[in-house]
């Protein structure tokens, strides 16, 4: 890692890892030289979306840092912390789904702030639904 290298983050649960999430984290490891992924805990899942994830955050974690195009994971314990993680792991761009477009603009000012069209027609509530039926 030189000081001109590019560090881009991004950020997710990535539960039930499917297709959507790969290709997103492939296109987020493309926009630099190095890419830190923030995996939301258990416990923000349950906060943000009032049930916990399938898989439990460790083996979540594990998933996401066995993938090629990923150098570091590491849990994101609040969607408030956002600031501190750029700041903490030299983030040069934020990398999101554009399913939240918008929401990251205010850190425009620390980092560039790249939004990737989602993959259509794959979710994990989609995945859960289905097995569930
Ligand atoms: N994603 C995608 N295509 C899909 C599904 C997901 O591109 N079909 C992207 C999302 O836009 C997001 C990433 O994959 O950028 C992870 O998605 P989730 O696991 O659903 O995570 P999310 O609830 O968006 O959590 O701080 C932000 C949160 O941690 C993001």
């Amino acid at each position: 890692m030189t000081s001109d290298d590019l560090s881009v983050i991004t950020f997710g649960t990535f539960d039930v890892f499917h297709v959507g999430h790969l290709r997103i984290l492939e296109r987020a490891a493309q926009l630099g030289d190095r890419l830190v992924v923030g995996v939301s805990s258990d416990e923000l899942n349950i906060r943000k979306k009032g049930r916990a994830p399938i898989y439990p955050q460790h083996d979540r974690m594990r998933i996401v840092a066995a993938l090629g195009c990923v150098d570091e994971v590491f849990i994101e314990e609040s969607l408030e912390k956002k600031r501190e993680y750029i700041f903490r792991y030299n983030a040069d761009i934020l990398a999101m789904g554009d399913d939240w477009r918008g929401r990251f603009d205010k850190f425009g000012d620390i980092c560039r702030v790249v939004y990737f069209k989602r993959t259509p027609s794959v979710s994990t509530t989609a995945v859960i639904e289905q097995i569930r039926s």
